[in-house]
Protein backbone atom coordinates (compact mmCIF):
# COMPACT_ATOMS: atom_id res chain seq x y z
CA UNK A 1 0.00 0.00 0.00
CA UNK A 2 1.60 3.39 -1.40
CA UNK A 3 1.11 6.71 0.68
CA UNK A 4 2.03 8.82 -2.20
CA UNK A 5 1.26 12.60 -2.13
CA UNK A 6 2.20 14.91 -5.44
CA UNK A 7 2.31 18.42 -4.28
CA UNK A 8 1.66 20.36 -7.85
CA UNK A 9 1.06 24.36 -8.31
CA UNK A 10 -1.51 25.56 -10.32
CA UNK A 11 -2.68 23.63 -12.98
CA UNK A 12 -3.40 26.55 -15.09
CA UNK A 13 0.38 27.14 -15.26
CA UNK A 14 2.26 24.87 -13.64
CA UNK A 15 3.81 22.75 -16.60
CA UNK A 16 6.40 20.99 -14.53
CA UNK A 17 3.85 20.00 -12.26
CA UNK A 18 1.91 18.45 -15.14
CA UNK A 19 4.52 15.82 -16.01
CA UNK A 20 4.50 13.31 -12.95
CA UNK A 21 0.60 14.15 -12.35
CA UNK A 22 0.09 13.08 -16.15
CA UNK A 23 2.18 9.75 -15.50
CA UNK A 24 0.37 8.85 -12.38
CA UNK A 25 -3.24 9.49 -13.61
CA UNK A 26 -2.61 7.93 -16.99
CA UNK A 27 -1.25 4.87 -15.29
CA UNK A 28 -3.62 4.88 -12.19
CA UNK A 29 -1.12 5.13 -9.60
CA UNK A 30 -3.11 5.94 -6.58
CA UNK A 31 -2.16 9.44 -5.30
CA UNK A 32 -3.10 12.47 -3.03
CA UNK A 33 -2.91 15.94 -4.98
CA UNK A 34 -1.76 18.69 -2.74
CA UNK A 35 -2.06 21.89 -4.80
CA UNK A 36 -0.07 25.08 -3.74
CA UNK A 37 -0.75 28.29 -5.88
CA UNK A 38 2.65 29.64 -6.85
CA UNK A 39 3.77 33.38 -6.02
CA UNK A 40 1.56 33.73 -3.24
CA UNK A 41 2.90 35.14 -0.01
CA UNK A 42 1.97 32.12 1.38
CA UNK A 43 3.56 30.05 -1.21
CA UNK A 44 7.23 29.80 -0.32
CA UNK A 45 6.63 29.27 3.14
CA UNK A 46 3.80 26.50 2.09
CA UNK A 47 7.56 25.01 0.21
CA UNK A 48 9.66 25.40 2.46
CA UNK A 49 8.88 21.62 4.78
CA UNK A 50 9.59 19.98 1.34
CA UNK A 51 13.33 20.70 0.27
CA UNK A 52 12.80 21.31 -3.44
CA UNK A 53 14.32 25.25 -2.87
CA UNK A 54 9.96 26.41 -2.63
CA UNK A 55 9.66 24.70 -6.61
CA UNK A 56 6.95 22.33 -7.33
CA UNK A 57 6.69 19.54 -8.14
CA UNK A 58 7.24 17.30 -4.93
CA UNK A 59 6.38 13.74 -4.51
CA UNK A 60 6.14 12.64 -0.42
CA UNK A 61 6.07 8.73 -0.29
CA UNK A 62 5.12 8.86 3.52
CA UNK A 63 8.08 10.60 4.75
CA UNK A 64 9.97 10.26 1.32
CA UNK A 65 10.55 13.45 -0.42
CA UNK A 66 11.41 13.58 -3.63
CA UNK A 67 11.59 16.67 -5.62
CA UNK A 68 12.12 18.05 -9.53
CA UNK A 69 9.86 16.44 -11.76
CA UNK A 70 11.98 14.15 -14.14
CA UNK A 71 13.42 12.81 -10.61
CA UNK A 72 10.01 12.05 -9.49
CA UNK A 73 8.99 10.61 -13.36
CA UNK A 74 12.08 8.04 -12.70
CA UNK A 75 11.52 7.54 -8.99
CA UNK A 76 7.99 6.53 -9.69
CA UNK A 77 8.88 3.93 -12.70
CA UNK A 78 11.34 2.04 -10.29
CA UNK A 79 8.93 1.97 -7.55
CA UNK A 80 6.11 0.64 -10.06
CA UNK A 81 8.42 -1.61 -12.00
CA UNK A 82 5.20 -2.93 -14.12
CA UNK A 83 5.02 0.65 -15.76
CA UNK A 84 7.82 1.04 -17.31
CA UNK A 85 9.29 4.62 -18.07
CA UNK A 86 11.98 3.76 -20.49
CA UNK A 87 11.83 1.53 -23.71
CA UNK A 88 13.12 -2.21 -22.91
CA UNK A 89 15.80 -2.10 -25.45
CA UNK A 90 19.24 0.00 -24.33
CA UNK A 91 19.93 2.12 -27.21
CA UNK A 92 15.90 3.43 -27.76
CA UNK A 93 16.33 3.54 -23.22
CA UNK A 94 19.11 6.28 -24.54
CA UNK A 95 17.53 7.83 -27.14
CA UNK A 96 14.48 8.46 -24.76
CA UNK A 97 16.89 9.39 -22.00
CA UNK A 98 18.47 11.68 -24.69
CA UNK A 99 14.88 13.12 -24.93
CA UNK A 100 14.20 13.87 -22.03
CA UNK A 101 17.06 15.30 -21.05
CA UNK A 102 16.71 18.09 -23.61
CA UNK A 103 13.70 18.60 -22.91
CA UNK A 104 14.77 19.32 -18.99
CA UNK A 105 17.83 21.61 -19.91
CA UNK A 106 16.42 23.58 -23.38
CA UNK A 107 13.73 24.97 -24.82
CA UNK A 108 14.22 28.27 -22.58
CA UNK A 109 12.79 30.86 -25.28
CA UNK A 110 10.04 28.67 -25.73
CA UNK A 111 9.08 28.40 -22.36
CA UNK A 112 9.12 32.10 -21.89
CA UNK A 113 7.21 32.93 -24.52
CA UNK A 114 4.93 30.22 -24.70
CA UNK A 115 3.78 29.79 -20.93
CA UNK A 116 1.29 26.92 -20.23
CA UNK A 117 -1.92 28.64 -19.98
CA UNK A 118 -4.58 26.32 -20.28
CA UNK A 119 -7.27 28.86 -19.88
CA UNK A 120 -5.92 30.78 -23.28
CA UNK A 121 -6.27 30.26 -26.55
CA UNK A 122 -4.12 32.18 -29.08
CA UNK A 123 -4.65 31.98 -33.10
CA UNK A 124 -0.94 32.98 -33.51
CA UNK A 125 2.01 35.03 -31.86
CA UNK A 126 4.74 37.03 -32.74
CA UNK A 127 7.93 35.05 -32.06
CA UNK A 128 11.58 35.54 -31.54
CA UNK A 129 14.08 33.42 -33.58
CA UNK A 130 15.07 32.06 -30.53
CA UNK A 131 11.35 30.36 -29.98
CA UNK A 132 10.78 29.40 -33.55
CA UNK A 133 13.91 27.43 -33.39
CA UNK A 134 12.87 25.76 -30.37
CA UNK A 135 9.55 24.80 -31.61
CA UNK A 136 11.13 23.55 -34.82
CA UNK A 137 13.61 21.28 -33.02
CA UNK A 138 10.61 20.30 -30.66
CA UNK A 139 8.88 19.27 -33.84
CA UNK A 140 11.73 17.72 -35.34
CA UNK A 141 12.35 15.29 -32.35
CA UNK A 142 8.32 14.42 -32.10
CA UNK A 143 8.80 13.58 -36.35
CA UNK A 144 11.13 11.79 -35.98
CA UNK A 145 10.84 9.66 -32.86
CA UNK A 146 6.79 9.09 -34.29
CA UNK A 147 8.44 7.78 -37.43
CA UNK A 148 10.53 5.44 -35.96
CA UNK A 149 8.60 3.61 -33.40
CA UNK A 150 5.28 4.19 -35.76
CA UNK A 151 4.31 0.31 -35.26
CA UNK A 152 5.36 0.15 -32.13
CA UNK A 153 2.24 2.60 -30.71
CA UNK A 154 1.32 5.63 -30.95
CA UNK A 155 3.37 7.27 -28.19
CA UNK A 156 6.74 8.25 -28.78
CA UNK A 157 8.44 5.83 -28.10
CA UNK A 158 5.26 3.14 -28.92
CA UNK A 159 4.57 2.73 -25.68
CA UNK A 160 3.77 5.38 -23.14
CA UNK A 161 7.22 6.12 -21.66
CA UNK A 162 8.33 9.08 -19.29
CA UNK A 163 9.08 11.06 -22.70
CA UNK A 164 5.41 11.43 -23.04
CA UNK A 165 4.74 12.87 -19.73
CA UNK A 166 7.79 15.54 -20.23
CA UNK A 167 6.20 16.63 -23.80
CA UNK A 168 3.07 16.94 -22.75
CA UNK A 169 2.98 20.05 -21.40
CA UNK A 170 4.79 21.26 -24.61
CA UNK A 171 1.20 19.81 -26.50
CA UNK A 172 -0.69 22.27 -24.40
CA UNK A 173 1.57 25.28 -24.96
CA UNK A 174 1.75 24.72 -28.85
CA UNK A 175 -2.38 24.19 -28.75
CA UNK A 176 -2.60 27.37 -26.79
CA UNK A 177 -0.68 29.45 -29.04
CA UNK A 178 -1.85 28.16 -31.95
CA UNK A 179 1.76 26.49 -33.58
CA UNK A 180 0.60 25.11 -36.44
CA UNK A 181 2.27 21.38 -36.70
CA UNK A 182 2.84 19.23 -39.88
CA UNK A 183 0.57 15.33 -40.12
CA UNK A 184 2.74 13.02 -38.11
CA UNK A 185 3.36 15.66 -34.86
CA UNK A 186 -0.04 16.99 -34.97
CA UNK A 187 -1.47 13.41 -34.67
CA UNK A 188 1.04 13.16 -31.74
CA UNK A 189 -0.31 16.02 -30.02
CA UNK A 190 -4.11 15.13 -30.88
CA UNK A 191 -3.21 11.79 -29.11
CA UNK A 192 -1.55 13.72 -26.17
CA UNK A 193 -5.09 16.25 -25.59
CA UNK A 194 -7.69 13.13 -26.34
CA UNK A 195 -5.93 11.64 -22.80
CA UNK A 196 -8.90 11.93 -20.12
CA UNK A 197 -5.99 12.88 -17.68
CA UNK A 198 -5.23 15.32 -19.91
CA UNK A 199 -8.58 16.78 -20.39
CA UNK A 200 -8.91 16.44 -16.71
CA UNK A 201 -6.63 18.91 -16.16
CA UNK A 202 -7.34 21.09 -18.33
CA UNK A 203 -10.57 21.44 -17.07
CA UNK A 204 -9.40 22.37 -13.31
CA UNK A 205 -6.69 24.29 -14.75
CA UNK A 206 -9.11 26.60 -16.16
CA UNK A 207 -11.52 26.16 -13.30
CA UNK A 208 -8.37 28.22 -10.80
CA UNK A 209 -9.38 31.85 -10.15
CA UNK A 210 -5.47 33.04 -9.29
CA UNK A 211 -3.75 35.00 -12.06
CA UNK A 212 0.14 34.33 -12.52
CA UNK A 213 1.10 37.94 -14.67
CA UNK A 214 4.28 36.79 -15.89
CA UNK A 215 2.46 33.84 -17.65
CA UNK A 216 0.04 35.74 -19.06
CA UNK A 217 0.72 36.76 -22.23
CA UNK A 218 -1.32 39.10 -25.04
CA UNK A 219 -1.13 37.75 -28.37
N1 LIG B 1 13.46 21.43 -12.74
C1 LIG B 1 12.32 21.53 -11.87
C2 LIG B 1 11.69 22.89 -12.09
C3 LIG B 1 10.52 23.12 -11.21
C4 LIG B 1 9.96 24.51 -11.39
O1 LIG B 1 10.63 25.47 -11.79
N2 LIG B 1 8.68 24.64 -11.02
C5 LIG B 1 7.99 25.90 -11.09
C6 LIG B 1 6.50 25.69 -11.36
S1 LIG B 1 6.12 25.10 -12.95
C7 LIG B 1 8.03 26.54 -9.74
O2 LIG B 1 7.94 25.86 -8.73
N3 LIG B 1 8.11 27.85 -9.70
C8 LIG B 1 8.06 28.56 -8.48
C9 LIG B 1 9.27 29.42 -8.30
O3 LIG B 1 10.16 29.41 -9.16
O4 LIG B 1 9.30 30.13 -7.28
C10 LIG B 1 11.35 20.38 -12.15
O5 LIG B 1 11.42 19.81 -13.23
O6 LIG B 1 10.58 20.00 -11.28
Amino acid sequence: MSDLTLIIGNKNYSSWSLRPWFWMKHLDIPFKEKRIPLFTEQTNAQLEQYYSNYKVPVLLDGEFIVWDSMAILEYLAEKFPQHKGLPDYFKDRAMARSMCAEMHSSFAAMRNELPMNCRKTFSSIKLSDEASEDIERVTALWRYFRKRYMDKGPWLFGDFSIADAMYAPVVLRFKGYGIALNEIEQEYADYILSQKAIIEWCESGKKESEIILMDEING
